[in-house]
Order: C-alpha cells, then structure tokens, then sequence
C-alpha cells in the first residue's frame, strides 16, 4: 500500500499564512485601540480646556505695550482682597500677574481672577497702574459667572465696561454689585463704581517683581 505523499510546502505555506493573517489582525486591533484611547484623552483634554475654572470669572485687558495693570477683587467673606501680593483667596483666585511686555509669551496684556462656587453678597472689581508709562490706559473689564451643574459651562454675562486710567498709581474702583445667590443674577440698582480702595486694604505691600519665585512673577 502507498501512503498518501504529504505535500510539506503547502503545510508549511498554510501555517505561514495563518501566523501572518493573526498577526495582522493583532496589529489591526492594537492600532484601533490605541487610536480609541487617543479620542478619548483628547475628548477630555478639550472638555476639561473648555470648562473654566471657577464661577465668577473676571477678565480685564489692556492695550499692549510695557504697561503693568492690576485686577486688585474682594468678594464675601474675603478676608482680604486678592490682587498680585495675595493671589489666592479664600473666595477669589488670582490666575496670574502680567506685567506687561516683561518676560511673557504673548503681547497681549490681561489679568483673571475666578471665585470658588457662586455666592451671594457684595462684589467690587478694581484696575490700579503698577507702571504706566503711557497714558491714558482704557482697560476692559469683563464678569461673568458659570451658572451650569458641574461639568457644565452656562455663562451668563453680568458686566461688561472700561475704566479709563489717568494717572500711573492711580486704583479705580470698575464695578460694585450685590450678587443675588438664588437667582445668580446680580441685584437690581445695586450696581455702582463708588471708590473702595482694595490694594491698600492687604496686609502685604510686597513691591513688584520683588520677592516671589518663580522670578516673571511678583
Ligand atoms: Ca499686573
């Protein structure tokens, strides 16, 4: 009797295939993967830039150039205001100082504060020259407040002025207003710009550029 010859090379040729076909769809597989994880970073990446950080958000931006302004806010059950010599608050939080065309990335010249949750009381929003070779200074002053549930962003607009600086030294008072925590709307005729001097009212008066690390900050 003669045995069936067995034909190797297309045994061999079979196996190779079928290691080649599996490691093709390992690799196919491990590709959607990890593309799958990079979607979902940069999903949350995006979402996590675009919720700001607190509720009560104040911008104030000036026109470029070597001038230092400075957002000086105070807020309920601050203990004292927050401005460049005291960053963080119990209520407010300074993002940053700008100091002008100092060491910065951009030419643009802005300053930021956020409050931690929306509580009702009374608000003041001041602007002072730190430095102010040129003037005039127009400076915008913008608040808002992130009324959305957590992880939501719903701004609502409260305030939107300019406050013309005349002077270098000179601390205006932008805007006061009474916020109002159930409707979280600010309460009606309580607004006003009565001078209320802030930057006087901290217990620090550390000079800029001065004493705080890292050295572009002051
Ligand atoms: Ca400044």
């Amino acid at each position: 009797m003669i045995e069936a010859e067995i034909d190797y090379d297309s045994e061999i040729n079979s196996v190779a295939y079928r290691d080649v076909l599996l490691n093709t769809i390992l690799g196919l597989a491990m590709i959607i993967g990890i593309v799958a994880i990079l979607i979902t970073v940069k999903n949350k990446m995006e979402k996590e830039a675009s919720e700001p950080p607190g509720n009560m958000i104040v911008h104030i931006l000036w026109p470029q150039g070597d001038t230092d302004v400075d957002l000086w806010v105070d807020g309920p059950g601050e203990p004292v205001p927050v401005g460049y010599s005291n960053k963080g608050g119990l209520l407010w939080n300074l993002l940053r100082d700008d100091l002008g065309a100092q060491p910065d990335a951009t030419d643009i010249n802005y300053e930021d504060a956020f409050t931690r949750g929306i509580v009702g009381g009374d608000y003041t929003v001041n602007v002072m020259c730190y430095r102010c070779p040129q003037l005039p200074q127009d400076v915008k002053v913008v608040v808002e407040l992130n009324t959305g549930e957590p992880g939501k962003t719903e701004m609502k607009p409260l305030v939107n002025t300019t406050v013309k600086l005349v002077t270098d030294g000179q601390e205006r008072t932008a805007i006061r207003f009474k916020l109002d925590e159930s409707t979280k709307d600010i309460v009606p005729g309580s607004k006003n710009s009565v001078f209320k001097p802030l930057r006087s009212a901290t217990k620090s008066e550390t000079p800029h550029g001065s004493s705080v690390t890292p050295p572009y900050e002051h």
